[in-house]
Formats: structure tokens, C-alpha cells, sequence
């Protein structure tokens, strides 16, 4: 029955914008082949795209049978995407929530079905953790708490810390969580100001627009601290356009690690990279062959992340980044 409606759901989900991707597996699906549903919300930057990848090649390896979508940054995408995973009474679901609210009545559904469900990257706001199996993905406090020991050590000798702030998605866990645990070691000292905070929703684009905002009201700002490297390029043109020398005349403090980002460091563009891996496909595919076999998985799987700065010997010789 499940496999008979392939064809339809395909054509259902092409008519969604985003599209269906099911990757076909190199062998015929055995009944056991794990079917796993994963509901990507964007391709908003380098470390979303290399997120991407992470997912499929890990599913080849894997032998699992991978139906794909991209929701476009739409929470609404991404609910009726989960809701076709349903009808098609996939093993698993997995996906990345672009927001932390409103996910209660979809997984509501999910669990209904009896399908488990994985939240990967991001988290969800809910009162029943019932709702999901577990989360895999960063420790967001910590990358911000990171951010924050890299300023404190590059400060040290300053008299006077004017630090402007650009957000990641507006109520999203790496934007929520980035942005307390790096005030959390700030609090309380005194010569520590943030002068202005924007959100650019992780976007180059809008990390243009919300730099040039803050240099208008901020000109006196001497520390950039960016949730992503894609609102991080963005901000360093504006920077330039503007006569400032990025790294130099305004520390830049970035969060990700793509290629791009290390490139900038050893050209000293940028001061500190705080990364933060979208290589979780390997361990959503062990996990979800755990859940297709009824065991047990931790609430949260973290994956282990450094920090790369100035203050670093050997960036030159470090491994490509991979996005
Ligand atoms: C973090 C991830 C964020 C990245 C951005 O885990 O959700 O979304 O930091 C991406 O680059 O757009």
C-alpha cells in the first residue's frame, strides 16, 4: 500500500514549490530498507546547502531510502511536507525547525501515526516532549558563550567595548541561544555595550541592509558579532563601502565555519569563527535506524564543534571545510 502511493505523493509533494526529491535507493527497497522523510526548510546560506548534502550522502551511504523536500524558508512548507510524510507512513521524519513555535498539531499527527520524529539542527518550543523522539545538532548557548570568551580575551586591554549585533531568524533556537550565552558571560561588565541589535535571517542580503543600519546609528562601533558567515560576507562589503578595515578598525566574530569564513580569518577579515557543523547526517541516519528498530535514543545528540581565531597557529594548513 505505502509504496503504491509513491507515485501520487511525488506528484502531491512536485506541486508543492519545493518539490519532491526522493532519492532512489541503488538496490530495490527491501521491506526493511528504512524510509525516511526529511523536511528541509531552506537554502538560505552555505552552511543550509552543505546541511543538504551532509543529509543525502549520509542516506546513500546509509542504504536509507531518503524522501527530500525543501520548504524555502516556510514554516508552512515545511508542515505540509510533514503531513505528506504521514499519509505516506514513512519510518521516520526528521527536519529542522525554522522557528521554535507551532509545531504541536503536525507532530501531534505524526505521533498519532506512531512515526517518530526527529528534530534536527533546531529545536521546537512544546509542553509535550512526547511530540519528538530527540534533537541533534549544536549546542547554540555554548557556540554563543564562545563567541563571547573569544571577545573578552581580544578585549582585555580595551577601556571601551561598542559591540552591534546581527541575529540569525527572528525566534529560531541558534538566534535565540547564540544571542544568550554570549550576553550571559558579558553581564555585568561594565565596559561591554551592545549598541544595536538587527535581525538579518541568516541571509547575506539582509546582513548588508542590517550592517549599513548599524553603521548609520552606530559609526562609533569597534565589534561585529554576526550569527552566521553568510550575514558576516554581507556586512564586511558594507564595512569596505564605507571606509571601515574589517578585523582591524571593527572585530568581526562570526559563527559557522564555512570555507569562506576561514579564508577571511587568515586574511584577517575576520577575528574569530565559532563553528557550528552542518555535517549531521551520519548521525540522523544511526539514529533513525535505532528508532526503526524501537530503540531507545538520547533527548539530545550535540555535535562536537571548535572555535578557529586569530589567536590560532596552522589556519593555513587546516582540512577544507566542505561548505
Ligand atoms: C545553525 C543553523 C543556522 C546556521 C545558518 O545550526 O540552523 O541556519 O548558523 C543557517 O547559517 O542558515
Amino acid at each position: 500500500m505505502r509504496r503504491g502511493l509513491l507515485v501520487v505523493l511525488c506528484a502531491a509533494l512536485a506541486l508543492l514549490p519545493a518539490g519532491c526529491a526522493k532519492q532512489e535507493p541503488a538496490e530495490p527497497a527491501e521491506q526493511d530498507t528504512l524510509l525516511l522523510g526529511f523536511a528541509q526548510l531552506g537554502s538560505e546560506s552555505g552552511w543550509r546547502i552543505g546541511n543538504t548534502e551532509s543529509v543525502k550522502r549520509a542516506a546513500e551511504r546509509a542504504g536509507v531510502q531518503l524522501m527530500f523536500t525543501n520548504a524555502q524558508q516556510s514554516q508552512e512548507k515545511q508542515i505540509k511536507a510533514i503531513r505528506s510524510f504521514i499519509a505516506y507512513q514513512v519510518d521516520v521524519i526528521a527536519f529542522p525547525p525554522i522557528v521554535e513555535e507551532g509545531w504541536d498539531n503536525v507532530l501531534s499527527e505524526a505521533k498519532a501515526a506512531g512515526i517518530p520524529v526527529l528534530l534536527v539542527d533546531r529545536h521546537i518550543k512544546t509542553s509535550d516532549p512526547s511530540l519528538y523522539a530527540g534533537f541533534i545538532g549544536s549546542d547554540f548557548l555554548e557556540e554563543g558563550r564562545r563567541a563571547a570568551r573569544f571577545l573578552l580575551e581580544k578585549t582585555k586591554d580595551w577601556d571601551d567595548v561598542r559591540i552591534v549585533e546581527i541575529t540569525g531568524t527572528v525566534d529560531s533556537t541558534p538566534m535565540v541561544e547564540r544571542s544568550r550565552g554570549f550576553a550571559e558571560l558579558l553581564e555585568g561588565k561594565e565596559k561591554y555595550a551592545v549598541l544595536g541589535t538587527l535581525s538579518g535571517d541568516f541571509l547575506r542580503s539582509k546582513g548588508k541592509e542590517c550592517m549599513r543600519q548599524l553603521l548609520k546609528y552606530h559609526p562609533d562601533a569597534n565589534v561585529l558579532y554576526s550569527h552566521n558567515d553568510a550575514m558576516t560576507f554581507g556586512a564586511i562589503e558594507v564595512m569596505e563601502e564605507a571606509g571601515y578595515i574589517p578585523g582591524k578598525d571593527i572585530v568581526i566574530i562570526t559563527v559557522d565555519g564555512e570555507q569562506e569564513a576561514i579564508d577571511l580569518l587568515i586574511q584577517g577579515k575576520i577575528n574569530c569563527v565559532v563553528e557550528c557543523t552542518p555535517m549531521l547526517g551520519d548521525m540522523v541516519m544511526e539514529t533513525a535506524k535505532k528508532l526503526k528498530r524501537g530503540e531507545q535514543i538520547p533527548k539530545k545528540l550535540y555535535s562536537q564543534e571548535k572555535v578557529f581565531s586569530e589567536f590560532d597557529e596552522g589556519l593555513k594548513s587546516l582540512p577544507p571545510r566542505g561548505y
